[in-house]
This record gives C-alpha cells, sequence and structure tokens, in this order.
C-alpha cells in the first residue's frame, strides 16, 4: 500500500511514547537547575493581610522567596486577557488584574500567594509550607446565582456584584414575540457541570536567563510556543517577544487548559533573571485540581418555541456562568462568541437569542475545555430538541428531521449569524441509526422486562452536533529537505497526543513521494523557521497546520522542479512529478527529487496560509444504556458515531480523537464533577479519589465511522476533528438515561449522571 493521505497508519510518534523514550518537560535538565514551590492560598476568599516567610527563608537549601511586592517592585505586570467584550447595555467589561501573586486579597482556593526556590523540590515544598500567612476569611461565593444575588461577598472592586461581563447575541423581543406566537414551548433548565481537564501531564516550567545577551528561554508544556510567548510578553514582562524563546517539548494533554499563560511560567522566568540560574516548577496533581483552569459551568434557562407543525421557530436562552476568582486569557469566550453563535445546532431556527451574564466566583479561573462553548451549545440544543419530541409525542429522529438545514440550503446563515458551508445532516443521522441498529432498539429494551427479564431499565439516545472549528487565522510551515535525503517538516501546531507527527508525516509523504521513515517533525519552539504560528485550539491544527504545509511541499517542489528542469536540460513545463521524481515524458531521462536536492546543495519551501472562514464537523451519536434501578448505576451496552469531517487524512489516528472526545464527554455526563463547599469555598473533589474520571470499564467498545461531505471554505476539503467526540456524547448519553426512566416520568436529570443521582431521581419519582 502506497503511504498516502487517507491511509490507516499507525502512529510513527507511539514507538517513543509507549518505550518510554518521549522527551516531556520533566525529562529535561539543565545544569545548575533550581527548584519552586508555589506557596497557595489556603481559603478561597480573604483579605490577605501578611505574607511572613522569615522562618521559611532560614531554611536549607532556600535561595528566595518572592511575594506580589517583590514582583510589583521589578515592575512585572499582570496576565493578558486576550477576550475582552462589551456589555449588552455599553462599557466595556472590567479587566481586574490577574497578577502572577495574590496581593491584599485571595479569591480562589490555590491562588498563587508567594514563590519558593530552593536547591532541590524537597526543600522548596518545605519553605514554601513554612511560610505563614494572615488572612481574614470572608465569606465565598462558588456559584454564578450566588456571587450575582444582591448583598454577594464582593470579589473585585472594579466589578460591582461580581458581574464580569452581561452579553448577548440576539433580540431578546423578538424572540419573545415568537415565542408568544408559538404554538407550543418547550421549557427546559439545565446546569453543564463544572469540570477539572485532568491532562496526564501537569502543568510545569522551566524558566532560563542568560545575562550576556539578557535573553530568556522558557520551556513548558503548552498547546503553542508561539502563543505562550506572545501572551507572556503582553503585560507581563513589557519586553518585545524577541526576547523570549519558548520551547515545548512533547505534551500530555491540553484540551484547552494548556493554551493559556498562567502565573508559574512568569514567575521561573522571573526567578531565573534574579538568581541567575534555570527554575524548574512541575504542578502536583493536588495543584492541577485547584489551579488549572476549569471548564463549563453554564447554568442554562432555554424556551424552544414550536409551530403546529413541529416546525422550530424560537430559541431563547439565558445562561449563568463564572469567571472563576481570576479573569483567564480567554475566560469570557467560551459562553460568548464560542456557544452562543452555535446554539441553533443542525436545525433552521429563524430566531435565537442567548443572554449570558458571567459572573466572578470564589474558585478555579474557567477557560476552554475541548470544545470550549461548543459542546455547551450542542448539549442545550440536544436536550431540548429531545424534551420537544417526548412532549410533541413524536420520535425524537423524526422531530430531528423536519427541522434540520437541508444540504440544497448549504451555504447556510444561521440566525445567530454563522454561515455553515456544507453538511448532510439527515443523510449523516439516518446512517448513525443505521449503524446503531435504532430501529431495532424496543426488542433490546424488552431484555429487561417481565419475570425472565434482567430488570435493567433500557434507554436510547441521539446527539446530533456541529461545531465551528479551524476559525479564521494564519498558520505557517516550511518544509526543508537535506542534501542527506532527510525531509525536515517545521509547523507551529502542537501535538498534544492528537498524533500531528503522523499526519503531517503521511501528508508530506504522499506530496513529495518520499520514504516517511526520512521525514521529521519539528514542533514547538519560537525558533523555528516559520513565518507565523497559532498553535493547537479549536481543532485547528490539520485546517490550518495542514494547509500551510500543503502550501510548503508546494513551494519546495516548485523550487525543485526548476532545477530539475536545468539537470536534464528541459523545459519545465515539460516536466512530469510522479513518485518522489521528475520525469521527461516520452522518453527515459528522470531525476529524484532527493538527487535534485543534493545536486542543488539542499531545497526549501515555505507556507504562509491563511484560512478565512469556519470549518463545520458535525455527526450523529447514537447510546444505548441500561441503568439498574436498584442502583443507579448506568452501563453503556452500545455506542455508535458517524461524523462528517469533510476528508478523512488517517482513519487510524481520527478514530483515536473521536474515542478520546466521547471518553471526555462521557466522563462529564456521567461522573464528573468539581465540587466546592459552598459556603467555605474548599474544594471537595481535589484528588481522584473524590473526583470520578471515567476508566476504561466504564466504556463500551465505539463503532466509528464517517459520512463525509468536502468542507468548502478549506483547500484540503477537511473539518476539524479534535473536539467533536466531547461534543456529541453528553446529550447522546444522557438523552439514552431519561430515555431509559421515561417510564417513570423522569425528563430532566443534569450532569453528572452519577450512581447516587440517578437513583435518587428514581426513589423520588416512585414517590411522586
Ligand atoms: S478547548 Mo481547545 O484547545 O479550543
Amino acid at each position: 500500500m502506497k503511504f498516502g493521505v487517507g491511509q490507516p497508519f499507525r502512529r510513527v510518534e507511539d514507538l517513543r511514547f509507549i518505550t518510554g523514550t518521549g522527551r516531556f518537560t520533566d525529562d529535561i535538565r539543565y545544569e545548575g537547575e533550581v527548584h519552586a514551590a508555589v506557596v497557595r492560598a489556603p481559603v478561597a476568599h480573604g483579605v490577605l493581610t501578611m505574607v511572613d516567610a522569615s522562618t521559611a527563608r532560614a531554611m536549607d537549601g532556600v535561595l528566595a522567596i518572592y511575594t506580589a511586592e517583590d514582583l510589583a517592585a521589578d515592575g512585572i505586570g499582570a496576565l493578558p486577557v486576550i477576550i475582552v467584550l462589551d456589555h449588552v447595555e455599553g462599557g466595556r467589561m472590567p479587566l481586574p488584574a490577574h497578577t502572577l501573586l495574590a496581593s491584599g486579597k485571595i479569591r480562589y482556593l490555590g491562588e498563587p500567594v508567594a514563590f519558593v526556590v530552593a536547591t532541590s523540590a524537597r526543600a522548596a515544598l518545605e519553605a514554601a509550607e513554612a511560610v505563614a500567612l494572615e488572612i481574614d476569611d470572608l465569606p465565598a461565593v462558588v456559584e454564578p446565582a450566588t456571587a450575582l444575588a444582591e448583598g454577594a461577598p464582593l470579589l473585585f472592586d472594579e466589578a460591582p456584584g461580581n458581574l464580569a461581563l452581561h452579553w448577548r447575541l440576539g433580540d431578546m423581543d423578538a424572540a419573545e414575540a415568537a415565542l408568544k406566537a408559538s404554538h407550543r414551548v418547550v421549557d427546559l433548565a439545565l446546569v453543564n457541570n463544572r469540570i477539572v481537564v485532568a491532562s496526564m501531564e501537569p502543568r510545569n516550567a522551566i524558566g532560563l536567563y542568560d545575562g550576556e545577551t539578557e535573553q530568556f528561554t522558557l520551556v513548558t508544556g503548552s498547546q503553542g510556543s508561539h502563543m505562550i510567548r506572545d501572551f507572556m510578553f503582553e503585560g507581563v514582562f513589557g519586553l518585545p517577544p524577541s526576547r523570549l524563546r519558548v520551547i515545548t517539548p512533547d505534551v500530555g494533554g491540553g484540551f484547552g487548559m494548556k493554551a493559556v499563560p498562567y502565573p508559574e511560567q512568569g514567575l521561573v522566568l522571573y526567578a531565573a533573571r534574579k538568581l541567575g540560574r534555570p527554575v524548574r516548577w512541575q504542578s502536583s496533581r493536588a495543584e492541577a485540581f485547584l489551579s488549572d483552569t476549569q471548564g463549563r459551568d453554564n447554568h442554562s434557562k432555554a424556551r424552544l418555541g414550536i409551530d403546529a407543525e413541529g416546525r422550530f421557530i424560537a430559541l431563547s436562552i439565558e445562561t449563568l456562568a463564572s469567571a472563576g476568582g481570576a479573569l483567564s486569557a480567554f475566560g469570557v469566550y467560551c459562553p460568548t462568541l464560542s456557544g452562543p453563535p452555535m446554539a441553533p445546532g443542525v436545525y433552521d431556527i429563524p430566531v435565537v437569542v442567548t443572554d449570558v451574564r458571567i459572573a466572578y466566583t470564589n474558585n478555579a479561573p474557567m477557560d476552554a475545555y475541548r470544545g470550549a462553548g461548543r459542546p455547551e451549545a450542542a448539549y442545550l440544543i440536544e436536550r431540548i430538541v429531545d424534551k420537544a419530541a417526548r412532549e410533541l409525542g413524536l420520535p425524537p429522529e423524526a422531530l430531528r428531521a423536519r427541522n434540520m438545514i437541508a444540504p440544497e440550503a448549504m451555504p447556510h446563515k444561521t440566525a445567530t449569524g454563522v454561515a455553515y458551508d456544507s453538511g448532510d445532516f439527515a443523510h449523516v443521522m439516518r446512517s448513525a441509526l443505521e449503524k446503531a441498529d435504532w430501529a431495532g432498539f424496543p426488542a433490546r429494551r424488552d431484555k429487561g422486562l417481565g419475570q425472565s427479564g434482567d430488570g435493567l431499565m433500557r434507554g436510547i439516545g441521539l446527539g446530533y452536533y456541529i461545531e465551528r472549528t479551524g476559525v479564521p487565522g494564519k498558520e505557517g510551515a516550511m518544509v526543508e529537505i537535506g542534501t542527506d535525503g532527510r525531509v525536515t517538516v517545521h509547523v507551529g501546531t502542537q501535538s498534544t497526543g492528537q498524533g500531528h507527527e503522523t499526519t503531517y508525516v503521511q501528508m508530506t509523504a504522499e506530496a513529495l513521494g518520499i520514504d516517511p521513515a526520512h521525514i521529521t517533525v519539528k514542533t514547538g519552539d519560537t525558533d523555528l523557521p516559520i513565518p507565523s504560528a497559532g498553535g493547537t485550539v479549536a481543532s485547528r491544527s490539520m485546517v490550518h497546520g495542514g494547509g500551510a504545509l500543503r502550501l510548503a511541499t508546494g513551494a519546495v517542489l516548485a523550487k525543485a522542479s526548476e532545477a530539475a528542469a536545468k539537470l536534464l536540460e528541459v523545459d519545465r513545463r515539460e516536466l512530469e512529478f510522479d513518485d518522489g521524481a521528475f520525469r521527461v515524458p516520452g522518453s527515459n531521462r528522470h531525476i529524484s527529487l532527493l538527487d535534485v536536492a543534493a545536486k542543488a546543495g539542499g531545497l526549501m519551501g515555505v507556507g504562509d496560509f491563511e484560512q478565512l472562514a469556519g470549518t463545520f464537523p458535525n455527526g450523529a451519536h447514537v447510546c444505548e444504556v441500561a441503568v439498574d434501578p436498584e442502583t443507579g448505576a448506568i452501563r453503556i451496552e452500545r455506542y455508535t458515531v458517524v461524523d462528517d469531517f469533510g476528508r478523512t487524512l488517517n482513519p487510524l489516528v481520527l478514530s483515536g480523537q473521536i474515542h478520546g472526545g466521547i471518553a471526555q464527554g462521557i466522563g462529564q455526563a456521567m461522573l464528573e464533577s468539581v465540587v466546592y463547599d459552598a459556603e467555605s469555598g474548599q474544594m471537595l473533589s481535589g484528588s481522584f479519589m473524590d473526583y470520578g474520571l471515567p476508566r476504561a470499564d466504564d466504556l463500551p467498545l465505539f463503532e466509528v465511522s464517517t459520512q463525509n461531505t468536502p468542507c468548502t471554505t478549506n483547500p484540503l476539503g477537511i473539518k476539524g476533528a479534535g473536539e467533536a467526540g466531547a461534543i456529541g456524547a453528553p446529550p447522546a448519553f444522557v438523552n439514552a438515561v431519561i430515555d431509559a426512566l421515561s417510564p417513570l416520568g423522569i425528563t430532566e436529570l443534569d450532569m453528572p449522571l452519577t450512581p447516587s443521582r440517578v437513583w435518587q431521581a428514581i426513589e423520588r419519582a416512585k414517590v411522586g
């Protein structure tokens, strides 16, 4: 089989990952390096009256202890806020400074207060524990509704009423009028639960400073070295980006959480400059629970207006969301620019409005988590459509089919202003229903019933998602062919486990007709010779990076064909390129690309790509569950997905992405929940003993396939696939469980559907 695009080649990076020879930040050592530990706030809300480091400073091995005062004296600024929006009433949202260390006030549990550097990690930790904090406790608010309530304790003076942002997309009056004119209005209240990101590799950072050149280097696990560089120097150090090099080696999971800058990255650089030594910080799992950005936490009330023919005519959503106790870089992005535009999903709904209030709350800062706003949108529309079908007495697939945007209507501009370019939603849904044997489900449901039944309550659920990926932006790539026949591909996207090396190697091998074993992918370094780099977020890597690589291989071939024409003494237009060689048709004259490169002293081509519009992957998830009414435990018996990704580069890598996404989506829907004590703001779910991540035996085998409709806004025809699994899974799972429990009259249940929550709902339903 020829190695090329579309084929299920095994991941080239896995040999090093499964043999323990990957190179993560923690595998990198620098001579003379020292270790840092963070002193973190032990309370969620309080006035910080004193930081006493005198005992700690005198401890063995301690080199320095820095507080907010030290940073201020050295002119160190705050972390940048990238998404800044206006209130719907007018006026810019407040921008309270996200400083590297707390000063004056504590606003969330685990907030960094002081930074300890010592000769060993152990000495740093012990000294951190000896730093005494004096804090006058304040009552905490951990839910957006309580934070926004009259008289709630105030987090930031700049944000009256704890309101981070009041934002709206659409016209409330128009929606009210349309709802009033509706034949029927379906209501739904739901909570999209707050979850931790739980990357396998926790965050880390090593800071280096060269006193002679005054250059900084930051080694850190991130979703893009270039973006972290730009963030760090915008505000924090007040220096041009050229003064900082960021290196990101292998990374074990990011999911949005590692796309943003963190205090510790600035602190290791600061300490490295102060001490003239490399400074290393490595997060523990306990710190990750407290200080990594968390995801979701949307509390929504929605109404869907339907006409007498079962057509959707209006959707109105009111959401409360939280920003946490510090404003993260994209902190307000998910519930505003990202989620609400996707509120109508794959349905033609003429009037749509989303009104959102984002509150400052005494808990971890909020930011992107796999899907970043689109999972919230998909969950809401797919839950309310399912509820509507039940109320109307229609099969859920029939109500969906009746309202889906037709392929003939593409491109389609939604009421929320998003231009879907392509897709055949009804076809994809039918395909998924067939593969899932939807029609045969009633017989399977009956296995639970009667004398000989197993007593389990079975249900089947459908979730159709659409998301916007690869949002407009630039990306660069460079391809170099050495005189030794080695090909090096430089890209600015960052794999955190997705298998980018495989797909980029596959694309390059096909374009250049070169043995994949001769191709190396280089990424994760701001010194790479590429024109631009946006990192890996919003499922953009293949859309943008693939686009850039296509241009770069084209550029290298253009140069090579010129050189080949000279070597073969023919006009360049006469040459054909096939299977790695330039040939003169009708003769046996030819020269391989590698020979051309060797004779030309090496070749290189640069790709400077701009994606002008979004891509719209979409698909249907079908989930089948069995609920044990005695215990509330849920077993997933069958799981089927059909996706439209435009074009499949590598089906093996692709299904790996979908599997992982489903696991995260089901994790959120079935088990995961960050719980803060409502009064103290202490975290009650601060370890994997208390926070349920899904394990392999919680999940079934997934049946995953594609029905692709090429994307028209991307030259490769692809639609981003990285986040999709996590978007379709929660509604499919919850709809299945509610279907199972519907004989008891249960129509709403909030994630996570843990055994205790399900059991309680069953018991309540029995009584009620
Ligand atoms: S949640 Mo992603 O890295 O846009």
